[in-house]
């Protein structure tokens, strides 16, 4: 560890050197040390939206554990969306490490200042939507979180492997769960092809907008924050997945989707960045109850935060 800590306050040239020899050599900035305020509010923006995300994330799929069509299936959903709860909260924690406060950035969720993945304000309409936000849905997430690993951040680093590993299994337990559907009737596999259709294309929207229209990914990279632009994850994502659809025996709903032999890679078809303005916007179909169910579950546990902030304050503890 090579950056300066606050307590030294030496010179800002010195520390911005120091912040900068660390980040050269591929090393972990940690809480203590001095970082840029514009590195501190960029994973501060990175981190929250990512735990909005996890915690939004959870409504989707639990519209269906009181349906679930088994009790395997129920204890296999109740499990994921339970880890996606464990990953808001290590995500919210590393935030704090940063000098922000829960409370704060659950406000500014609730009040849509700041935000979270465009992937889950679409509805899930039907059992195979469970499965392929596990293929698709997972699978994205794997493909731009194993880079979060190497995060210049340590907290943030630290928090992605374990969440990766978590990942790994919801991404096989919905690609299980296809496989079964896919051996099953007619209608079942008609199920699964709808719902890839819905979801292929906003799956391919949560790495972002094309690199020529993202504004942080480059200042990103720099810093060691982002490993790969947004475009290369992309890339990366249909060129694992395709291989996956044929083993389904599910067909990508992308026309323009072909094997390029002289880039050693696929070509596919744009994603409809004028939907995903829309929805990062507020106008998605899901936004607005997505949000509500969120406000109202804040209100809902605000005797559980009363509670524990008396019982903190009778015992002298800060949390
Ligand atoms: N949705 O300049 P860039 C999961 C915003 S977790 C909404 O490219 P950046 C697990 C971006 O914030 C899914 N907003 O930005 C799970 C920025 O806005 P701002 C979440 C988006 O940060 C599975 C603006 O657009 N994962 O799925 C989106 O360099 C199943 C310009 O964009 C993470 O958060 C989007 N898709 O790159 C849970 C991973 N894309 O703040 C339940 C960590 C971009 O300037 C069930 N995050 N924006 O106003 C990242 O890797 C990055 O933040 C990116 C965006 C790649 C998402």
């Amino acid at each position: 560890m090579t950056a300066v800590t606050t307590t030294e306050q030496p010179g800002s040239d010195e520390l911005t050197s120091a912040f900068e020899a660390t980040i050269a050599a591929d090393q972990r900035i940690e809480p203590r040390d001095w970082m840029p305020d514009a590195y501190r509010a960029t994973l501060i923006r990175q981190i929250a939206q990512h735990a909005h995300s996890e915690i939004i994330g959870m409504q989707p799929e639990g519209n269906w554990i009181l349906r679930a069509p088994s009790l395997r299936r129920k204890a296999i959903l109740l499990a994921k969306v339970q880890d996606e709860a464990g990953h808001g909260l290590y995500l919210y924690a590393a935030a704090e490490t940063l000098g922000v406060d829960r409370a704060e950035l659950t406000e500014k969720l609730i009040t849509s200042r700041q935000k979270y993945s465009s992937i889950f304000n679409y509805p899930t309409l039907s059992y195979a939507d469970i499965g392929v936000i596990g293929w698709l849905v997972d699978g994205a997430a794997i493909c731009n979180q194993v880079p979060l690993c190497r995060c210049s951040y340590g907290p943030y680093a630290r928090a992605m492997i374990r969440i990766c590993k978590e990942e790994s299994f919801h991404q096989r337990q919905g690609y299980e769960l296809l496989m079964t559907m896919m051996s099953g009737t007619p209608a079942q596999r008609d199920m699964v092809q709808e719902a890839t259709n819905r979801w292929w294309w906003p799956s391919l929207m949560m790495f972002g907008p094309p690199d020529a229209d993202s504004p942080n990914t480059q200042r990103s990279m720099a810093w060691g924050i982002k490993r790969h632009t947004n475009d290369e994850l992309r890339q990366r994502f249909v060129d694992m997945t395709v291989p996956q659809a044929a083993a389904l025996g599910v067909t990508l709903p992308d026309p323009d989707l072909r094997w390029n032999d002289e880039r050693q890679a696929h070509d596919f078809g744009e994603p409809d960045w004028s939907e995903f303005k829309a929805v990062l916007g507020g106008g998605g179909p899901c936004n607005a109850q997505r949000l509500a169910r969120r406000r109202r579950a804040h209100q809902d546990g605000a005797w559980v935060r009363e509670a524990a902030a008396a019982y903190a304050a009778k015992h002298g503890r800060t949390s």
